[in-house]
């Protein structure tokens, strides 16, 4: 069942770069809601939990160390068509693919840092969403 949210995380990277801001206008100006948010750092295991389908992937140590170097702003939400929408909104994996003007087109360095997640599926959303936000955080 389509449930319209989707769930975000501006990386390390984003964080470091003082990008925070830009991001979430660019967020807000597309027309979604932000139902929960938090500023937040996952622990190495968290982070091997988190991204476990690439577990076996050659990138999985360095994607663990990235996404762990420091905090993270996490967030869920929520618009008419919200997973495929903000897909279109980051751009391609690979900052060198990504469409102009998309967020990782602006402020990614590489496939590896690539400034923000976003979920692949309603499905994986809703157990992202859940990964970092408790029924009373989200509003
Ligand atoms: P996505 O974030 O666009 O959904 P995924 O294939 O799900 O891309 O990969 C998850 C994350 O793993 C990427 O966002 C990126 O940080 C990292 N990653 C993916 N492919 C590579 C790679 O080839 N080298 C290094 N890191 C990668
Ligand atoms: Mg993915």
């Amino acid at each position: 069942m389509a449930t319209n949210r989707t769930f975000t995380m501006l990386k390390p990277d984003s964080l470091e770069k003082g990008n925070t801001g830009a991001i979430l206008e660019k967020i807000n100006a597309a027309g979604f809601k932000i139902v929960a948010m938090k500023q937040t750092r996952m622990s190495k295991a968290e982070a091997k939990a988190f991204y476990a389908v690439h577990s076996e992937r050659p990138f999985f140590g360095e994607l663990v160390l990235y996404m762990t170097r420091g905090p993270i702003v996490a967030a869920i939400l929520e618009k008419e068509n919200a997973v495929e929408d903000f897909r279109t909104l980051i751009g391609a994996t690979n900052p060198d693919e990504a469409a102009e003007g998309t967020i990782r087109k602006l402020y990614a360095a590489s496939i590896g840092e690539n400034a923000v997640h976003g979920s692949d599926s309603d499905e994986n959303a809703a157990i992202e969403g859940s990964f970092h936000f408790s029924g009373r955080e989200i509003f």
